[in-house]
């Protein structure tokens, strides 16, 4: 098994995962500067020329962060990092999705209609860029009214993908220059607990 990765939030929340459960694997390096992800040899592997890529030892290509990290959980129950029984499953997949759609969706969205590396991939628009810098605050907003509950993660008590998601969302917020605002105190809180996981330096 192996995992083609490299620079960007989306191979970050793989290495993340995989450090929460211990799980070493060789990783090939690709490298955005050298065009390798436009390269065939890699289109092959993903035809949409994105990292991370986990290649099984029979071949087996899995795209997509978060099925490569629910094929990682299904092979390496503990810990569990996708709930585990009924209703934290379903807590783990709703703040998953919701840390996906609401607050990736719009950083994202700035770096996709701003930043010169996107430039080729789509007609850039920077007025909606700026719109969704904006917007950012707001969603971050959102977020500490939800955790004013007091809740230490996303989806409850454990810590789970949907924290990794979330936190990798502040992470790109500070490479763009969206910093999660100071006076966000629940997020502030959340984020310094998450934050201090060994697994956030991988
Ligand atoms: N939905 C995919 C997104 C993968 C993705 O966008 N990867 C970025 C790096 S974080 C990439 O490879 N970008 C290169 C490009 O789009 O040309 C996932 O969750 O893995």
């Amino acid at each position: 098994m192996k995992l083609y990765q490299g620079m960007g939030p989306n191979s970050y929340r793989v290495r993340i995962f995989m450090a929460e459960k211990g799980i070493e694997i060789p990783m090939v390096d690709v490298d955005f500067a050298k065009a390798e992800h436009r390269a065939p040899a890699f289109l092959a592997l993903n035809s949409l020329g994105q990292i991370p890529v986990l290649e099984l030892d029979d071949g087996t290509i899995i795209t997509e962060s978060v099925a490569i990290c629910r094929y990682l959980e299904e092979t390496q129950r503990e810990p569990q990092l996708f709930g585990s029984d009924a209703v934290s499953r379903a807590k783990v997949e709703m703040w998953n999705r919701r840390a996906e759609l609401v607050i990736f969706g719009t950083i994202g969205n700035v770096a996709l209609h701003s930043d010169a590396f996107f430039r080729e991939r789509l007609t850039q628009f920077p007025a909606f860029a700026e719109t969704e810098r904006q917007a950012v605050p707001k969603k971050w907003a959102w977020l500490d009214r939800e955790l004013a509950d007091g809740r230490p993660f996303l989806a409850g008590e454990e810590f789970s993908i949907a924290d990794i998601t979330a936190g990798v969302c502040a992470w790109l917020g500070d490479v763009f220059g969206m910093e999660v605002p100071d006076d966000l105190a629940h997020v502030q809180r959340w984020l310094e607990r998450v934050r201090a996981r060994s697994s956030f330096e991988a």
